[in-house]
């Protein structure tokens, strides 16, 4: 990474954080790196999450990205020269989970990119809403590693075994259309209207009682997460160990010298 970009890094928020009335909208701003999620903005983001659960005048969270992206997944130039000590050892950011333990209601909106890590952020929301534009997928196949933010748990747990198979071990993109029609976003609706139709619903929800807002989460959530915790952590340790593969070194290696990646399937 250039100097230049590190600086920005250290010093730039990475999270714009607005407030409307009782909605507090969260909107990626790493346009560069269209939203690679590093480490410094998923700092960010727990944060911001800290602080809307600490205040009782939010009642919902939107997080969003930007047109091109919402995130293209977490940050390969970050990743690319960890080894597999590096990375299990320090049990490999498991701070990714905070999204999903926020007891607050959380709607993703999505335009363009939700790759790898980001399609992982928008599955750990609670409703997805999406654009036209939006592509969801899990490409790290492509980079020599596997999903480890919940990919293959939760992708299964919306859309199916078979489904889920084909998107991870193709990597392949998902249109909005599609994703609509397997459940893996709740709403799509044209780019102008995105931001403002999920506003609109977490204006709604946010004015609902909070109590009983939190009571219909926690219930669904007893659903859906309590049989995930055990397979997000198998899947973070299978992640981690991508790291001692010479595959995962040259997947990443060549996304970061934007050449294709030749495996030795070792
Ligand atoms: N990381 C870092 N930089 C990225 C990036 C990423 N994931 N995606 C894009 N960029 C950067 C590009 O390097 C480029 O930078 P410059 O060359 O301009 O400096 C800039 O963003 C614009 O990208 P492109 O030039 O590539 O733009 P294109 O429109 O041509 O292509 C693309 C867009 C989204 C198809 C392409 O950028 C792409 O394929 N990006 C990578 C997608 C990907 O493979 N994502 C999965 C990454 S692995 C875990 C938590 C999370 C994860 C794992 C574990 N735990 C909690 C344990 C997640 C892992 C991943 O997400």
């Amino acid at each position: 990474m250039s100097a230049m970009k590190e600086e920005k890094l250290m010093t730039e928020e990475l999270i714009d954080v607005e407030f409307h009335d009782r909605v507090m909208l969260l909107r990626l701003n790493r346009p560069e790196a269209l939203n690679a999620l590093c480490k410094k903005l998923i700092q960010q983001l727990n944060a911001a999450l800290d602080q809307a659960e600490n205040d009782a005048r939010i009642g919902a969270i939107v997080i969003t990205g930007s047109e091109k992206a919402f995130a293209a997944g977490a940050d390969i130039t970050e990743m690319c020269h960890l080894t597999f000590t590096d990375v299990s050892d320090k049990d490999f950011i498991h701070t990714w989970e905070r999204l999903s333990q926020c007891q607050k209601p959380v709607i993703a909106a999505v335009s363009g990119y939700a790759l790898g890590g980001g399609c992982e952020l928008a599955m750990m929301c609670d409703i997805i809403y999406a654009a036209e534009s939006a592509k969801f997928g899990q490409p790290e196949i492509t980079i020599g590693t596997m999903p480890g933010a919940g990919g293959t748990q939760r992708l299964t747990q919306l859309v199916g075994k078979t489904k889920a198979m084909e998107i991870c071990l193709t990597g392949r993109l998902v249109s909005s259309k599609e994703a609509e029609q397997i459940g893996l976003v709740s709403r799509v609706f044209p780019e102008a209207d995105l931001l403002k139709e999920t506003m609109v619903t977490a204006a709604k929800i946010a004015n609902f009682s909070g109590p009983v807002v939190r009571m219909i989460k926690e219930a669904i959530r007893h659903t859906t997460e309590s049989e995930l915790v055990g397979g997000i952590r198998f899947e973070r340790r299978l992640f981690q160990s991508t790291f001692a593969l010479e595959d995962r070194q040259e997947g990443m290696t060549a996304f970061v010298e934007k050449r294709p990646a030749v495996f030795k399937h070792r």
